[in-house]
């Protein structure tokens, strides 16, 4: 199971190295399609119409591989000011554009999400519901949405994640 585990954390590195760079390419150029999906970076969008009509639940999850060590030593020298997750939602197809933003400063973990440390990675997951009308990027067609995970450092280097892009008529 651990070697399984070192494997793909292994593997993962390598492919999202190539997509960073894949990304940073693609923004030089024209209007482009949204950006390939980091490994193990995933959005699910959950419509709330029995707890609430009219709005989503956006969930976000993934990891950044690396070290243990490295994971735990980047949480305790996050400081309030700067280090945390920022989520950015975007609408895609043909253009991307901004849609939504949530910022969590610091190390936390609750009901609604965490950045943690885990035995291989430094793993996050989030929620939270907007109103479908934030989603609705498309107003006579399919929306196409999908989220930037953006983890700052205490120093505030950032490292993005793109999340799939998920489809729906929002
Ligand atoms: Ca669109
Ligand atoms: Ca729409
Ligand atoms: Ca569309």
């Amino acid at each position: 199971m651990t070697t399984t585990y070192s494997k793909r954390a292994s593997l993962f590195g390598a492919a999202a190295a190539a997509a960073a760079v894949i990304g940073m390419t693609g923004g030089l150029g024209t209007a482009a399609a949204a950006p390939s999906q980091s490994p193990g970076t995933v959005l699910t969008i959950v419509d709330q119409n029995v707890t609430g009509a009219g709005f989503n639940r956006v969930i976000v999850r993934g990891v950044y591989p690396m070290e243990n060590p490295d994971a735990v030593g980047y949480l305790n020298n996050l400081t309030a000011g700067c280090g945390g997750m920022h989520y950015v939602v975007w609408g895609d197809d043909p253009n991307e554009q901004y849609l939504f933003d949530r910022n969590y400063p610091g190390v936390h973990d609750d009901i609604d999400g965490f950045i943690r440390a885990t035995d291989r990675d430094l793993e996050f997951l989030q929620q939270f519901v907007v109103p479908a009308s934030v989603l609705d990027e498309d107003k006579d067609g399919t929306d196409e949405v999908f989220v930037r995970a953006r983890f700052v450092d205490g120093d505030c280097g950032g490292r993005v994640h793109n999340t799939n892009v998920v489809t729906g008529t929002f």
